[in-house]
């Protein structure tokens, strides 16, 4: 089963298809297979008697159940995948010699993981988190993992910090709380303890760390890599996902009603989107510097917590993943797939980037205890679409029948096989990159700058950005007990603004600092997600509508809404039928109770001539909550009668407009915008 090799888009596909089981039409038996006649009632003696140990079935039944969780992950534990391709546009041959990389137009099956990271498996889907992002490339030379983060640098430089910085962020060991969060004492004391910190806080303050859907996230592989090409030469590289949705996020006040109305927001939400056939798409882009170029830098290209400006390396799109199959079985393939930075193929290397380094060690040591031992490459979703042979052997759950009596190398009884490949036969050859000096333990000082890029991240903000920047920094803050604490945050952001640590003082009572401030005046578009596209799609449109609505302009706006591909949702009072002024009639999929707004991108008031005060206060609710959101409200007819009673009318992306062509026209590029920010709130 192994040995079939296809580089088509579905090979991925083809080999799963062996291992699904499909139990409908089908008798149920044991696990033996043995055809079970009852099982509702165990084995008694009597009918109000004592259950028997004879009752296999039961036996087998519960003790199987009892077995049934295996540990979270001790990061990014509550995650959500799908199955979709990588087709290249570009040729990296000059680059890299990696196989996938080679012919335009070629694709390969991958799967993606998307998570958050303190959370356990449970929590919420917006909680203020990093996202990972982790592709899983089934090449013909074997997989390739991708295993990023929505964010392109890190918290630490060296891996030996990762278990403080994640004690630090769990919940407290001596309460259990917070869950999924990072608005607590031990978290923030962490970060004013480990100043390298300082560029990732500004990204995870920023909009990023609260985004509207998982479709509109970036992905950054954050480590410099190396391709190395065919005849041996190395360059430095960085990738990038990105949305060709564009980046999208929500605001603070509606995450955390999310997290309460839908706590599987993000999930659902790309579940629904692939299976409408709205698939989520991003393009690849590399980041290439030549070996020679490595100090040509104000920074260390081997440090993490740094990006590469791209208006200094430009990011060249080579490719587009489109995911476009949702998994059969969430446990079986979201849960057990095993991701790994060192899984790499020939023509992709690692630097000594100390975090990279750190996380070379980690990932198969989590999945032995998180998979139960050493054979997890063998589960469908971890298995490579091409061939694997070598000499390791049993292991719990070990599922390959090595034929044969040799299992070690050298050997002659087998003729040496299997026999390492040599470079030209694919094998892969590390790159022989030349290392000298002393063993020690220390941060190089190319490393020490740590505020500089958190400047140019904060320069590159637009103004509502660094509004939300603030304010995030200040509710997270504002939760942390301990007024040295603050202090010492509000001290650090100094380093990096001096107005922004002035007001996050004030908001959080401790002493403004009176001078501070970064030189860096440079700033990266690249960096706000504003200079993003905006586009109408695959957006949510409520569309609140009374009894005796205006039926044909009504609908009018309905179908025009969707012919800009986005998805109006009628809500209502109850389920059912809505029916129009001319006897028309659209279903409502929401109530006022299930259909809060801060499910949806947009609102569309159109009403009815007979709304009670029940419909209006219900309503008036739902534009309260939109515009304090920024987020694009429109109203026709009798709606727009509960615009003028909240007082909304006239604000940016409020739209009111009877004649139903120019509504519709304004309408759409106000959904279009996403949000509204210079709406007085
Ligand atoms: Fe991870 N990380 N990490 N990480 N990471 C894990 O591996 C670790 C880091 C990332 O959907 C674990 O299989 C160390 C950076 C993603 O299954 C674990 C260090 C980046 C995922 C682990 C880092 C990531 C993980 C837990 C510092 C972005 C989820 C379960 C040296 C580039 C993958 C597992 C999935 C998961 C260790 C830092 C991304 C414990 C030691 C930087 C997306 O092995």
């Amino acid at each position: 089963m192994s040995d079939k090799r296809n580089n088509n888009g579905n090979s991925k596909d083809e080999q799963l298809e062996q291992f699904r089981s499909d139990e409908r039409d089908k008798h149920m038996t044991t696990n033996q297979g043995l055809k079970v006649s009852e099982d509702e009632f165990s084995l008694k003696v009597g009918e109000r008697g004592p259950t028997l140990m004879e009752d296999f079935h039961f036996r087998e039944k519960m003790t199987h159940f009892d077995h049934e969780r295996i540990p979270e992950r001790v990061v990014h534990a509550r995650g959500y995948g799908a199955h979709g391709e990588f087709e290249l546009y570009k040729s990296m041959e000059p680059y890299t010699k990696a196989g996938f990389l080679q012919e335009p137009g070629s694709k390969v099956p991958v799967f993606v993981r998307f998570s958050t990271v303190a959370g356990s498996k449970g929590s919420p889907d917006i909680p203020r988190d990093v996202r990972g992002f982790a592709t899983k490339f089934y090449t013909e030379e074997g997989n390739f993992d991708l295993v990023g983060n929505n964010m392109p640098v890190f918290f630490i430089q060296d891996g030996i910090k990762f278990p403080d910085l994640i004690h630090a962020v769990k919940p407290e060991p001596d309460t259990g709380y917070p869950q999924a969060a990072s608005a607590h004492d031990t978290f923030w004391d962490f970060i004013a303890n480990n100043q390298e910190s300082a560029h990732m806080m500004m990204w995870l303050m920023s909009d990023r760390a609260i985004p509207r859907n998982l479709r509109m996230i970036e992905g950054f592989g954050v480590h410099t890599f190396r391709f190395v090409n065919a005849e041996g030469k190395s360059h430095f590289v960085k990738f990038h996902w990105k949305p060709t949705l564009g980046v999208h996020s929500t605001v603070w006040d509606e995450a955390q009603k999310i997290n309460g109305k839908n706590p599987d927001f993000n999930r659902q939400d790309l579940h629904e989107s692939i299976k409408n056939g709205d698939y989520p798409e991003w393009e690849l882009g590399v980041q290439v510097v030549p070996e020679e170029d490595e100090f040509k830098f104000d920074f260390d290209v081997l440090d993490p917590t740094k990006i590469w400006p791209e208006e200094d390396v430009p990011v060249e799109i080579i490719g587009k993943m489109t995911l476009n199959r949702n998994v059969d079985n969430v446990f079986a393939e979201t849960e057990q797939v095993a991701f790994h930075p060192g899984h790499v193929v020939p023509g992709i290397d690692f630097t000594n980037d100390p975090l990279l380094q750190g996380r070379l060690f980690s990932y198969t040591d989590t999945q032995l205890i998180r998979l139960g031992g050493p054979n997890f490459h063998e589960l469908p979703i971890n298995r490579s679409v091409c061939p694997f042979h070598n000499n390791q052997r049993d292991g719990y759950g070990r599922q390959t029948i090595n034929v044969g009596n040799t299992s070690y190398h050298k050997n002659s009884l087998s003729d040496n096989h299997p026999r390492p490949a040599s470079e030209e036969e694919g094998g892969y050859v590390h790159y022989q990159e030349k290392v000298e000096g002393r063993k020690i333990q220390a941060r190089s000082e190319s490393f020490k700058d740590h505020f500089s890029q958190a400047a140019l991240f904060w320069n590159s903000m637009s103004e509502p950005e660094k509004v939300h920047i603030k304010e995030a920094f200040s509710f997270e803050l504002g939760m942390v007990h301990d007024k040295d604490i603050r202090q010492q945050v509000v001290d650090m952001i100094t380093n990096i603004d001096l107005k922004l640590a002035k007001e996050v003082a004030e908001n959080v009572g401790v002493t403004a600092p009176v001078e501070g401030g970064s030189n860096v005046k440079k700033s990266s578009p690249a960096l706000s997600q504003e200079n993003t596209s905006h586009k109408p799609d695959t957006l949510k449109v409520g569309v609140v509508l009374d009894q005796g609505f205006e039926g044909k302009s009504v609908q009018q706006v309905v179908d025009g809404l969707k012919e800009q591909n986005t998805h109006p949702v009628v809500i209502s009072t109850t389920l059912g039928k809505v029916k129009g002024s001319d006897n028309s009639d659209l279903e409502a999929e929401a109530t006022f109770d299930t259909g809060d707004p801060v499910l949806f991108d947009a609102l569309y008031v159109a009403g009815g001539p007979d709304m009670d005060n029940a419909f209006k206060r219900n309503v008036s609710y739902m534009v309260h909550e939109m515009f304090k959101h920024y987020k694009p409200i429109g109203a026709t007819g009798d709606g727009q009668k509960i615009l003028e009673s909240v007082n909304v009318t006239g604000e940016a992306g409020v739209v009111q407009n009877d004649i139903t062509d120019s509504f519709l026209t304004s309408f759409i590029e106000a959904v279009a915008a996403h949000r509204h920010w210079d709406r007085q709130v």
